[in-house]
Formats: structure tokens, sequence, C-alpha cells
């Protein structure tokens, strides 16, 4: 093969930048032929604290960066505002073409996570590479040319507030203070190879260098704890100050940063097939899919993705990732992009345990336990409870809320967060203390709440479906009704949100062998629980009444949280409710929000519908364009459109294919004995062994789409590491490992198979 010059140029620069191993993965690299106009267009990275959105312009660049903790505000009612953009960095090449050259290339790398830029001009080739470390909690940029001396630009720091920007030496840096006190600062270094550096007021200015790094370091004083209302002794000034001077040479931090990435990153490697037009450009392929074929390998990149946002927005010590991860420019961004509870931060965290990212769940336990503690001690009337703790729809880093909708089972969803890490990590400690003292307080809470309803069965007292309700029109006529918010008796969301927290709670008692007087009490009032209910076309109920329209199609789905997250429903032990949760689900159609679409996506595929999970995660993929308002697809760089852009969507589709491919949320009834060998045996064999039995049920909605493929390093709840592999729409072959020796039940089709596996010991499965 002959190589042309820019070709030959790129294969430099792939050396000198390390990258560029397996450039066209079309599983794991998003990639255009064109820099970003817009900010939906631009590439994300992100390291848990910082994010920088990098357009990838050849005469300017753009890398627009956020710090996840620049949040105006209070703890109060109604003290939610904004998460704000921290600032811009610009670097402006003279002499650079106006033109997009014709071997121009921008990508995201999510296996090295790291985003690049090349191009060559008059037979010299530039590089460019973007990424964000934790390790070193800087965003750094390297830049290179094939010419010596071929690397010359300004870099400007701007504050999105406008502060003034000081510039010294080879730094420029900027600091301020939002209207709650916050302060923040932002610092930027430049490192030139050969060439000369100069600080001027327009900026610094790198001239005639072979190469140069530049480290970008932001932060504020926020820290989590609510005793020191919420800000830290040092000075973010003097934190990014320190930063960018010590940071350490490009080779050294990149070394760190990929590893620590790839830690996380490669526990998981899916591959569903591709297609002639997987090679496409990313933009392309999405405007392809949409039209007939399918590329499952552009399921495969928004599953990846997902799994690289997280990485990228939720690290431990920080922030939970919030409604759009951590990436925003707006000054008002929809919904604060902030915290809500009614699906949406939860949605967030669905694909952190069967992904493989258990540490990434941390950020939202930390957050949890602040909430808690501001929400116990409110002066606000209306979330004030005896016992445990209650929030309102929408909240902030500091325990705050928006005032619209006080969330009454908002908590117990959230709790249950605590009882999967458990579930999938067997990690006793954080189960007793950190899981139970929530899970018990919230159950008493709604022990104390419930109210006699029809036929004697308990009822929440007066809760909600969010976010619509039945109003009674003049003519006596009752209609759904967008954002009502007039309390309901025994709302189905309320009922089985109560009877998943008292699931969750009795399994969590069992392991930690709590007082048997609050296990009875806790398991005669789920046994007493009114629902679900199936109504008048064959729907379950979603309100004590039967007014539900099949003619609805309202984005949320509540009444079918016992379908997905809960568990109270399912095609094996409740035939009859998961044949009303398809009805409801036909009803509801296959459209909506980006997250409406994601969450469909998990509910057909706990109804084993592998095919109908697939189509509706070709509608998440319907491409969006970056200045469309039209919504529930996909923006150019594979960002949700709601619209407008939430990340929800992606998280939640993540989840969806990982739910696709493997489910363990059923447990083997303790007696089951038409196992051989029964499940009390396996139970027997592990002494002292509180825990459930979990079904890991290999492939239970494969789709057509997917003929042929792999998935490696899924974990299942009882904590196990599953390896599956298949031809032709069959399983060839699953692997499992088990991390905790704990007893399980291996399903795949009609076929169960009981092990006893010790810790560390794996099993393969051949059907
Ligand atoms: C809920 C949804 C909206 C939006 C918002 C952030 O209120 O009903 O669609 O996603 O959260």
């Amino acid at each position: 093969m002959k190589l042309s010059l820019p070709r030959l140029l790129l294969a430099f620069l792939s050396l000198a930048l390390g990258a560029f191993a397996t450039p066209s993965d079309p599983r794991s690299v998003l990639w255009y032929r064109a820099p970003a106009a817009e900010w939906l267009e631009a590439l994300p990275v992100g390291n848990g604290r910082m994010g920088a959105m990098v357009f990838g312009g050849v005469s300017k660049e753009r890398i627009q960066f956020n710090e996840q903790t620049l949040v105006p505000g209070t703890s109060a009612t109604k003290g939610v505002e904004g998460y704000q953009p921290f600032g811009d960095l610009t670097l402006e090449f003279p002499g650079a073409p106006a033109a997009t050259p014709s071997d121009y290339r921008r990508e995201l790398d999510l296996d090295s996570a790291a985003v690049r830029v090349s191009y060559s001009a008059d037979g010299v080739a530039f590089g460019r590479e973007v990424v964000a470390s934790l390790p070193d909690n800087l965003v750094a940029i390297r830049l290179i040319a094939t010419r010596p001396g071929g690397v010359t630009f300004t870099a400007r720091l701007s504050d999105f507030r406008k502060k003034p920007v000081s510039a010294a030496t080879d730094t420029l840096a900027f600091e301020g203070r939002l209207a709650n006190g916050l302060a923040y600062a932002a610092a930027l270094r430049v490192v030139a190879e050969k060439g000369s550096v100069r600080a001027t007021p327009e900026g610094l200015v790198v001239t005639g260098a072979d190469a140069a790094t530049l480290y970008l370091a932001a932060a504020t004083d926020f820290i989590p704890v609510p005793a020191k209302k919420f800000r830290g002794d040092t000075p973010p000034a003097s934190l990014v100050a320190d930063r960018v001077a010590r940071a350490r040479p490009y080779a050294d931090l990149r070394a760190a940063q990929l590893a620590d990435h790839r830690e996380l990153y490669r526990r998981v490697s899916l591959d569903l097939g591709s297609t002639p037009d997987s090679a496409l450009p990313t933009d392309e392929r999405l405007a392809r899919h949409n039209a007939a074929a399918t590329d499952p390998a552009l399921a495969t990149l928004l599953f990846n993705y997902g799994r690289y946002l997280l990485i990228g927005s939720s690290r431990p010590g920080g922030q939970p990732a919030n409604l759009q991860g951590l990436w925003n420019a707006y000054e008002k961004p929809a919904w604060f992009s902030a915290y809500t509870t009614n699906i949406n931060l939860q949605m967030n965290y669905w694909l952190a345990e069967p992904t493989a990212l258990a540490e990434c769940h941390q950020p939202l336990f930390d957050w949890i336990d602040v909430l808690a503690e501001v929400q116990k001690s409110t002066a606000d009337p209306r979330i004030q409870v005896p016992v445990g703790w209650v929030a309102y729809s929408t909240n902030n880093q500091y325990g705050g809320n928006t005032g619209w909708a006080v969330h009454m089972p908002g908590s117990a969803w959230l709790v249950r967060h605590f009882w999967e890490h458990y579930a999938f990590t067997g990690d006793r400690a954080f189960l007793e203390k950190r899981a139970f003292p929530h899970l018990r307080d919230l159950s008493e809470l709604w022990l104390g709440r419930l109210v006699p309803g029809p036929g004697g069965k308990l009822i929440t007292p007066d809760g909600w479906s969010p976010e619509h309700g039945p109003v009674k029109r003049p003519d006596g006529r009752v209609v759904l009704q967008e954002g009502d918010r007039t309390p309901q008796p025994g709302a189905s969301y309320d009922q089985q949100i109560v009877h998943d927290l008292f699931t969750n709670t009795l399994e969590a008692s069992a392991v930690l062998d709590a007082p048997a007087a609050f296990r009875e009490r806790v398991a005669t009032a789920r046994a007493g629980l009114l629902g679900p209910r199936v109504g008048r076309w064959g729907q379950i109920m979603e309100w004590l009444e039967d007014v539900d329209d099949p003619k609805n199609q309202h984005r949320h789905v509540s009444h079918l949280f016992a379908l997905h997250p809960g568990r109270q429903i399912s095609p094996d032990s409740t035939p009859e409710l998961a044949a009303a949760a398809k009805v409801s689900l036909f009803a509801r159609g296959n459209g909506g929000t980006g997250w409406s679409r994601a969450w469909k996506i998990n509910f057909w595929a706990r109804l084993h519908d592998g095919d109908q999970a697939e189509r509706v995660l070709g509608g998440l993929l319907n491409p969006v364009p970056a200045s469309g308002a039209r919504g529930g697809g996909s923006y150019p760089n594979l960002f949700g459109a709601h619209p407008p852009f939430q990340m929800d969507s992606n998280f939640g589709a993540t989840a969806g294919i990982a739910e696709m491919l493997l489910q363990s949320h059923d447990t083997a009834p303790p007696q089951a004995s038409d196992l051989n060998p029964p499940v009390s045996d396996l139970r027997s064999q592990v002494s002292g062994l509180r825990s459930q039995v979990y079904v890991v049920h290999l492939l239970p909605a494969l789709p057509k789409a997917w003929p042929s493929g792999s998935a490696k390093g899924l974990r299942a709840r009882g904590g196990f590491i599953v390896d599956q592999e298949w031809r032709e729409g069959r399983l060839v072959s699953a692997t499992i490992t088990s991390l905790l020796g704990q007893p399980v039940v291996l399903r795949h089709g009609t076929i169960t198979r009981p092990l006893a596996l010790a810790r560390g010991e794996s099993f393969t499965f051949t059907p």
C-alpha cells in the first residue's frame, strides 16, 4: 500500500501522541471530518471534577470548561439555581488555513479518553490531544507539528462571568465569587519545547516551539459538609496555582491518566457486530442508522459512551453526575442542570453496578447522605417528617430544592441505590453502616404513613404519579393533565416504591439479622399493600381509580416502576402483571424524550423482548441536529436529546443495553425444589448464608439485530463477572466468575442450573 503524504504525516503524529492505535474502531471512536460549529458537536473529556468540550477548530480552537461544584444557590427551599459554566480556553493559530483541510480529522477515543485533532497544511502535519486527568486534576492539551518550530499560537483564558484575567511569565489566571459566596478560580500554564513563551495582555504567546503542553486547572471552595456551610479552608486560587505549577511532563501525566481511566473502562468489552457503515464518521452513521439498515456497532458505541461519560463525571470524592453529567455552557441550563429525583438522577446510575463501575456510584451515596442531613433539619414544614427524611423533586449540592413538588417516595427510590450497591458488591460494612440506617428509617416513615384503602389494603395517603394526574373537568369528564400535583392516595408509583423499599429492607435485615419484631412489621405491611392492579383495558392502573387513557403517551411511565427498576413485576413470577405492563407500554408508545426512551429499553428488556427494546434504542439514535429542538434522539456528539440535552438518556441507554444482555434481579425461591440441586441445598453449603440466591439470566433479551457478538465483564448481583458469546442468535458459551463465593442459579431460556462456586471460582456454561 502506498502511503500518501497526509497519511504518512498522520502516522507520524500517531507515534508522537502515542495514539491512533485503533484509529477507526467503530465501537469506541467518535470521529468527524470537520470542526464543531456548535456545542453539541464538540467532544467531551472529564475527570469526575472538571469537564471540557473540545471544538477542534483549525485557526481557532475553543475549549469550553466546567468544574462540577460551581453551583450557585443555597440549602433552602427554592434555593436551586443553574449550574454554571466556568470559562473558555481559546487557542489562535496565526497562518492556519481558513478552510478545513481535506485530511482534517477530529475524534474522541473512548478507550484512551482523549480528544484528538489532526490535519496538514503546506506539507506540515499538526496534531492536538486533549485529556482530563484525575490523578493530576487537570485538563491537559498537547500540541505538536511535524516541522521543528512549527507550533505557534496565542492562548487566552476567559471567565464566564468576565472577571479580569492576570498574566505572568507562562501562566494565566482568574478568580471570583458567585452571589452565594462560593469562591472559584482557574489557572492555565504553558510549557513550550524550544521556541518562546511571552505573557501579554492578549494572552500567552507561544512562538516557534517544537511542541507545547497546556495545563488547565479549575476549582471552588465547595466541600460537601453541611456543618461547615459547604465551604473549605483552602482558597481555590492557591489550589489551581499549585496544580499547574506542579504539573508533570505530558508523557507522565498521560500515562497516569490512561492507567486511571482504563482500570475502569476496560472492565467491560462489548461486540455486537458491525457493517460497512460502521466505518463512517459518527454523524454520517447516525444519519444512515435511522434511514434503514441498523449499524450494531453504533449501539456498542452508545453503550461504551455511557460508561465513558460516567467515568468522566462521577468519581469517588466528587459530586454525582448532574442532569448534563458535568458539561454545561449555559448560564441558565434547562432544569438548572441539577438533581431531579423522579427518574433522572437515578437513571444516571442504573449502569454503574451492572457495567462494573461501582466506584462511580460512590458520589451518589455521599450526596444522598448530605441531602438527608439537610432535610432532617429543614425549616420547611412541607418536608418535615417524624422519622427518616423526604425531599422535593429537584435538589442541588447544598441539599436545597426548587420548591416544586414535594416528592414523598423520592428518598426511598434514592436509597434503593445503596441496596443495589450491596447486592452487586457484597460490601457488608457498607450495608450495615450506610445502607441499613436509611432503609430502616424510611421503612419506619412509611409504616407510619400508610392508611387503609379499598378492601382494607394499605395505601399511601397523598401521592403522585410523575408528572401528571387526573383532573375533573366542569362537565364531569376526567382528563389527565400535564404537571398536575393534586394529592392522589394510592398512586401506583408510590405503592410500588414503598413495596420496593420494604423488600430491600427485608433482604438487608436478613443479612444483618435485624430484630425480628421490626422485620415482622415490615413484612406484614408489605403483604398488606395494594396493587399492582390490572385495569379495564388490560393495563397496569396508574391511579387508585381506573382512569388511565389508552391514548395518553406521557413521557413518564411511573406506574411501571415495579417492572424496572423495581422487581415486583416479572414475566416469571407475575405473568399476568407482566402482560398488563406490556399493554401499558404499547399504549405509551416507543417515542418520548431521551430518558423516556431509555427507560423503555429497560422495560422491554425486563419483559424479555429484545426486538422491541432494540426498536426503542433505534429511536434513541434518531439524529437530532445540534441546533434542533426536535427531541428523543441523539445530537451529533451522541449526547442525548430530551430536548434540550440531558445526559440521563445516555446513561439509561447503556443500562438498557446491559439489561438486554444480562439480568440478575430475580431471586430463587429458597425452597425451589424443581431445581437440582434445590436452592436450599446450595444455601446450606455456604455456612451462615443469609443473602438471596440470585438468578443470573444469560441473554434475556437478545434482539435479532445482534445475531453474533460477545459481552465480557458485565456484573451480576451476588458478586459475579459474566462473559458471554453468541452466534446466529444462540448462546455459544458463558463463563461466570464468583467474587464472593455465593451460590447462584444460572438461567438461559428454559434451562436453570444451580451452582455453588467458591470465591474466585469460574464455571463455563455451554448450552
Ligand atoms: C422531569 C421530567 C422532565 C425533565 C426534568 C429534568 O421533571 O419530567 O421531562 O427531564 O425532569
